[in-house]
């Protein structure tokens, strides 16, 4: 094994001394600094992804070099690229980052100190837009799980430069061409995948926000790729409908090696449904007991994968928050959706958590096609009823690829061009006008707050009243601008 290793940084070597002056440098869009919903959160994630790239690349002995943007400016981003001078420049691309690095690129075509560098996308947001991204300036594009991929396209770009046969690429060819390969077959095996390459960004950063703001520091991990589900606004566009997870020992293993090295106070779980194998969770807990772990973390998952029994190995594993999505309240628009949930049956669990002590939250989106008055009502009914610790809201919006995008391409109202907006931003057509779901959303969540303060027998508070004034008068607002 050490021999094969040997070899392969030896090879690598040799490949990189024949292409002396070509380098490989990770990188994503995301400033925090430009992102005013976010600066009134303050809850950074690390670029989990990009960095296990760079652990694949490191595990195969290919040098590169990353630079994490969260923390930093454009101009800042755009001197140390003219210092560190790559010839592969490789973005991490999502919906939110797309229309930043849309206008990066540009301007590193635009400057002569970097025109001459090639653009490489990969993440979430490729998959469904590779044509319009290489229309916009990308070189190569990393369609789904990205390792192997970037690995064989860096080996072929520091030798010979021939493309054709690396799966899961879509590239621009020596005529300008767009090319696109046969897609990549999953590695079967996650476990041969090495750990995130968290050293090669400064995480003080992400801990010393989440410290400032909260109280106490938090870092992300995944033990899962793919969701074997099918809710058709979710994109699947990176791993599918797979379902592939790790060894828990193994990430029992990572949770030590996070815990000796950057004492977080909390962890985030990156994946889908956390709770999918009730036989994984199991060995997780006893795992993380057997250790005796203490470390509080919070986790993703669906109704239907909870029972008191996986509640209680939650808890002994240090679960202290646990999201269950439901969407709407509305059985009739969860049906639609493909969700696969039965509404009592989320409602139930949530407040199944209680009995535990883990906090609840949940997920809702209105203005999904078709959906009314009545289907808005039943979700507030839903919310009172499960009285979750905190929910998000959001106006359902069609990603590129998804079921919904399909359904309503022939209904778009709305969709401004490509390179200067996200999916967020295009209009279907709705039961309502759009701005009847802004009151909407400001309906629920003060009706729901005014639920709690009630709940907490606060009905005549200040607080209170101001929510049921604030809900009276977005339910008005929805009466006015639902014509
Ligand atoms: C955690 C998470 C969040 C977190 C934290 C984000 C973060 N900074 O880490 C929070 C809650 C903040 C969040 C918010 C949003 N998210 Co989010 N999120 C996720 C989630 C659940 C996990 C991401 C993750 O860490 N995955 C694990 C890593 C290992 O996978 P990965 O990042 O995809 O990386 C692989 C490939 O993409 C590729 N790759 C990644 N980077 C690179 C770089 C290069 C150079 C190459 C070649 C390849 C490559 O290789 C990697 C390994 O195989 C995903 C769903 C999912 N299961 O992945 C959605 C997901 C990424 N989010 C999504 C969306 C839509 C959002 C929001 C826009 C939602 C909203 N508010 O409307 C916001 C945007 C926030 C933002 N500022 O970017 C969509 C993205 C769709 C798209 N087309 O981009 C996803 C896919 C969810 C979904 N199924 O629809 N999100
Ligand atoms: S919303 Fe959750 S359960 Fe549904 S397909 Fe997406 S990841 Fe899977």
């Amino acid at each position: 094994m050490q021999y094969a290793i040997l070899c392969l940084i030896l090879e690598n070597a040799q490949r990189i001394k024949k292409n002396k002056g070509m380098s490989i440098l990770l990188t994503h869009g995301y400033f925090l600094e430009e992102d005013e919903s976010e600066k009134k959160i303050m809850r950074p994630y690390p670029p989990l992804g990009l960095l296990y790239i760079s652990g694949y690349l490191e595990q195969n002995g290919l040098p590169h070099q990353v630079i994490d943007t969260t923390f930093s400016s454009e101009q800042k981003w755009m001197n140390q690229l003219v210092e560190l001078k790559p010839t592969l420049l490789a973005f991490y691309t999502n919906l939110m980052t797309k229309v930043k690095i849309i206008h990066m690129i540009k301007q590193l075509k635009n400057n002569p100190e970097t025109s001459h560098i090639k653009i490489l996308l990969g993440g979430p947001d490729v998959t469904y837009n590779w044509e319009n991204y290489l229309t916009y300036g990308a070189d190569f594009i990393v369609i789904g799980e990205g390792e192997e991929t970037f690995l064989e396209l860096s080996r072929e770009f520091l030798s010979t430069q021939n493309y054709s046969e690396i799966t899961g690429l879509a590239y621009k060819n020596e005529l300008g061409e767009f090319v696109k390969n046969n897609p990549r077959v999953k590695m079967k095996d996650v476990d041969q995948f090495p750990l995130p390459n968290r050293k090669k960004i400064d995480l003080s950063e992400y801990l010393q926000t989440w410290k400032t703001h909260h109280g106490k520091s938090t870092l992300n991990i995944s033990t899962q790729r793919g969701c074997p589900y099918t809710c058709q606004w979710c994109s699947t566009a990176v791993y599918g409908q797979s379902y592939r997870r790790r060894n828990p020992v193994l990430v029992v293993d990572e949770i030590e090696e996070l815990i000796a090295t950057y004492q977080p106070d909390a962890l985030w779980f990156v994946d889908d449904v956390f709770t999918v194998s009730h036989k994984w969770i199991a060995a997780f807990s006893a795992e993380m007991q057997r250790r005796n772990i203490q470390i509080p973390f919070e986790c993703i998952t669906r109704a239907e994968r909870l029972s008191p029994e996986i509640f209680e190995q939650l808890k002994a594993a240090g679960c202290f928050r646990i999201w269950i999505g439901a969407e709407s309240g509305s059985q009739r628009i969860i049906d639609l959706m493909e969700r696969q949930v039965d509404i009592k049956k989320v409602s139930e669990m949530i407040q199944l958590s209680k009995k535990y002590d883990i906090e609840s939250g949940t997920f809702i989106m209105v203005g999904y096609p078709t959906e009314t008055k009545q289907d808005i009502q039943q979700t507030i009914n839903y919310l009172k009823e499960a009285n979750p610790d905190i929910f998000t809201i959001t106006v359902a919006y069609p990603i590129k690829g998804t079921g919904l995008y399909h359904q309503i391409e022939k209904d778009i109202t709305v969709q401004p061009p490509w390179n200067l907006s996200t999916d967020r931003q295009i209009d279907l057509k709705r039961t309502y006008p759009r701005k009847f779901y802004t009151y909407a959303v400001r309906k629920i969540v003060n009706e729901i707050h005014f639920n709690k303060a009630k709940l907490n027998k606060e009905v005549l508070s200040k607080k209170a009243v101001k929510f049921k004034v604030k809900s009276l008068i977005s339910g008005l607002q929805m009466r006015l601008n639902s014509f």
